[in-house]
């Protein structure tokens, strides 16, 4: 599955339903009184994390997404039915931003978790409602509450305990697969890794999860390379491995060009801690690593642990470093850590080879290439919205029928649950945009 971390997507709840204006109209009964019913509440736009789901992508193809509005009050005092809800499924670990991304909104950081963001509006009242002593035929009635409407982005910052960071070409990739099942490409070419990878490292009954992320180069935060966009992913970590490619001729002009992005990056990604790891040692001579790790410790002024990610030398003993320093932290603060507000700025990586395919091109706001060949259903939901279709979540195919057929196609994905099990509805409001609080610190 592709892998992209940030989209940006409109969310409108539903319309409350107009109330009816309506009288009682029966053989013998005389002046049978108002008796319109009220409207239904619009459906909210929910967010509910999916289990198993580690990328975006979805987000990418569909952008609008619309619950359904209330339906219309009718006459014998019936009201309209609740328009249904539409539900976006994330991945654990995304977070919702405003326009700007300068304010967290929501945090999603357990599987299962489900919110309600935005409530629909309320129905209105029915001309029955208006009836007073003094009225008693009322032709008033209430058109229903709009629901809200917003653009947010979706950025999702992965979840794990341990970060992997270092130039490309340091071991980053070989390390995860030495302590972890996962498979990540391993190859001696910078930018091997495209995308970051997560593994989980199982010591003893104990485990605990490492992500691999690409290789930084000097000018990350400037778009060097791949920039810095993925360092996202190592910010809700509780320890960094910085590895640092010991066959390098100045292993301290390495290190220092990791933390100097790391600064640059902003965030709480150079105050985290870190464990340096001379790595390759197997292809260095005793006297070359002792040196080497000499100079890291002045530059560093912390201790440098010595590895080979290729034969296994010294492993064991950086997982069993990293694994006291994450209980450790579990401890202090056993909750996911929240991560807080970076903005990322989606720009075309400066001196990276352009694409094949010249039919593709830069997406600003989603930093990446889109288009070309194998995107056609992607350029082909761009052109078909702007109406009716906001909300289905329908192939090609199905998209041209209903086209054809000029269905009214809103809220076609929204869950046939009325959240009112769920106790959701009347939680709509502000209080679930918690989460918030202990961002942008
Ligand atoms: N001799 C030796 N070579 C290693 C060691 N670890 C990795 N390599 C080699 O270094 C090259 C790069 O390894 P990767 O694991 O792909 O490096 P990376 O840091 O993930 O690189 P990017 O994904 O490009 O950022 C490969 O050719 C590996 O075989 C090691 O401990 N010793
Ligand atoms: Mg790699």
């Amino acid at each position: 599955m592709k892998f992209l971390d940030q989209a940006k997507v409109f969310l409108k709840s539903g319309d409350g339903g107009p109330g009816a204006v309506a009288f009682r109209r029966e053989k013998f009964i005389e002046f049978g009184g108002p008796d319109g019913g009220d409207g239904g509440r619009g459906g909210d736009v929910v967010i509910e994390v999916a289990e198993g789901l580690n990328t975006l992508i979805d987000y990418r193809y569909k952008q609008h997404f619309k619950a359904q509005r209330g339906n219309h009050g009718m006459g014998a005092n019936r009201n309209g039915a609740r328009g249904n809800d539409v539900v976006l499924r994330v991945p654990v670990g995304t977070q919702i931003l405003d326009e700007n991304q300068e304010t967290v909104l929501l945090d999603l950081t357990e599987p299962g978790q489900r919110r309600v963001f935005l409530r629909g509006g309320d129905g209105g009242h029915g001309n029955a409602h208006f009836k007073t002593p003094t009225n008693r035929a009322p032709r008033k009635f209430h058109p229903g509450w709009p629901g809200q409407e917003q653009w947010v982005w979706l950025r999702l910052k992965l979840i794990a305990d341990a970060g992997l960071l270092g130039l490309p070409n340091a071991g980053k990739s070989t390390f995860l697969a030495a302590t972890t099942a996962a498979k990540p490409k391993i190859a001696d070419y910078p930018f091997t890794t495209l995308a970051p990878n997560l593994g989980v490292v199982r010591a003893g009954d104990e485990e605990f999860v490492i992500a691999d992320i690409p290789g930084l180069i000097e000018g990350a935060h400037e778009g060097h390379g791949l920039g810095d966009r993925f360092l996202g992913h190592v910010e809700r970590t509780r320890i960094l491995l910085h590895l640092i490619d010991g066959t390098a001729e100045d292993v301290v002009a390495s290190y220092r060009t990791i933390r100097n992005e790391l600064k640059a990056y902003g965030g709480n990604l150079a105050d985290k801690l870190e464990v340096i790891g001379l790595n390759k040692s197997d292809a260095l001579l005793d006297e070359e690593v002792e040196e080497k790790k000499a100079a890291l410790e002045a530059e560093s002024g912390a201790e440098v642990m010595v590895l080979s990610g290729a034969t296994g030398q010294g492993v064991q003993k950086v997982l069993y470093r990293l694994l006291t320093a994450i209980k450790e932290s579990k401890e202090e603060e056993p909750d996911v850590i929240h991560a807080p507000v970076t903005r990322s700025i989606p720009r075309p990586p400066v001196g990276q080879k352009l694409p094949d395919d010249d039919e593709m091109q830069w997406d600003e706001e989603l930093g990446e290439w889109v288009g070309g060949e194998d995107d056609d259903a992607a350029l082909e939901d761009e052109e078909l919205e702007g109406g009716e279709l906001e909300g289905g979540e329908l192939d090609g195919e199905e998209l041209e029928d209903a086209l054809d057929e000029g269905d009214d196609l809103d809220a076609e994905d929204g869950s046939e649950e009325d959240g009112s099990e769920e106790g959701g509805s009347e939680e709509g409001g502000n209080s679930d945009k918690d989460g918030t609080g202990r961002h942008g610190a």
